[in-house]
């Protein structure tokens, strides 16, 4: 019995030392290891096999058998960590790159161009001394319409034009809606403001509308000058100023009469074709001239509901679309490339 179990002792001792030398990765060690180590395994067995020596011959056994297993164990070690250090050296080659290059270049950022025409009107207006203000998307109807002077029956108060906000959250008698225009941050305003108010408000605004030059949102800047004695030639000189400054000193500017409920007398204001130099081409439609904001004297009706006197104050207004600037300016002929996120056009400007 004693001396069986000191030839199987050894006889693994010499089996450990040809496995050790033959691994080539950490799971044949580790399967090794279980196999001779492990709960069942056969060096496991033989400590088991002590119980059936005679009290003299187990501490003999016993301490051969445990020589052995911390042998192996020791070497196990070592070898654990040289095969570690190989597949970690190969899995850096395998992936075949090199860790040393400089990283990918996500690029510069840029401007929207929405964005880039946004600023320039700012800039031009704050240069003028205007202020910039803004105001909620979701209106009521009567900062979007009514203090505006627009009649119960404009057809622009129809379903069909505005977007209402239905359900509970629109109280009567002032429906929520999306703002049509950025007018009620103007009312706003001179509501909490005494003259002299030189402002401009940018913003989204929605209208019920959808083609190559419409969009059910875009975005408008709208202008307000309020003060003693503002005259329709500020409005000329200033709006003239303003379209020279956006598409060039050599453009022409014209006035037409128009119609808003919220001025009086109201304007059209067109600047003369770049293309055709105002011969008449594709571009503007075969008369020389583009629309490019509408304006007017605030109506007196207007300022009264805001309490402002009419008698003692007077001022201008203007409105513009910004993508509509945009696509003047840049040659754009589809509205909806501004909204796409293309990378391709975006990267243009
Ligand atoms: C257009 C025309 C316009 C105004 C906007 C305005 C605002 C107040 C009082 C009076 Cl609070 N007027 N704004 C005036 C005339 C024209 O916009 O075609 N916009 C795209």
């Amino acid at each position: 019995m004693k001396e069986e179990l000191l030839a199987k002792i050894e006889s693994l001792r010499q089996d450990a030392t040809k496995a050790l030398a033959s691994f080539q990765n950490l799971k044949e060690l580790q399967e090794f290891r279980v196999h001779l180590l492990g709960k069942k395994g056969q060096l496991t067995e033989v400590l088991k096999g002590l119980s059936g020596l005679t009290p003299e011959d187990r501490p003999l056994v016993g301490q051969a058998a445990n020589q052995v297993k911390q042998d192996i164990e020791a070497r196990l070690v070592v070898l654990q960590k040289t095969l570690e250090a190989k597949d970690k050296e190969s899995l850096f080659s395998a992936q075949s790159i090199d860790i040393t290059l400089p990283g990918l270049d996500t690029g510069r950022g840029f401007r929207h161009p929405l964005s880039l025409v946004n600023e320039e009107i700012e800039t031009f207006f704050l240069n003028l001394g205007f202020s910039v203000y803004e105001g909620p998307d979701v209106e009521s109807d009567y900062y979007n319409f009514e203090a505006l002077n627009f009649p119960a029956d404009h057809p622009a108060r129809e379903m069909q034009d505005t977007f209402y906000i239905g359900g509970n959250a629109a109280p009567s008698p002032s429906p929520l809606l999306l703002r049509t225009h950025t007018s009620p941050v103007q009312i706003r305003t001179m509501k909490n403001q005494k003259p002299p108010i030189y402002m401009i408000c940018p913003g989204a605004v929605y209208r019920h509308d959808d083609d190559v030059t419409h969009s059910p949102m875009f975005h408008q800047v709208e202008g307000l000058m309020v003060d003693t004695h503002i005259r329709f030639s500020h409005l000329k000189g200033i709006l003239t100023l303003f379209c020279q400054t956006m598409f060039g000193k050599e453009r022409k500017v014209r006035f037409r009469p128009s119609f808003f409920p919220f001025v009086e007398p109201g304007a059209e204001v067109d600047i003369s074709c770049g293309l055709c130099n105002g011969k008449g081409c594709r571009i503007c439609g075969g008369d020389g001239w583009l629309e490019i904001l509408g304006a007017g004297m605030v109506h007196p009706h207007v300022l009264e509901e805001v309490k402002i006197d009419p008698k003692k104050y007077t001022g201008f207004a203007f409105g513009l679309g910004v993508e509509r600037i945009a696509m003047l300016k840049y040659g754009i002929d589809d509205i909806r490339l501004f909204y796409q996120s293309d990378l391709r056009f975006l990267e243009q400007f």
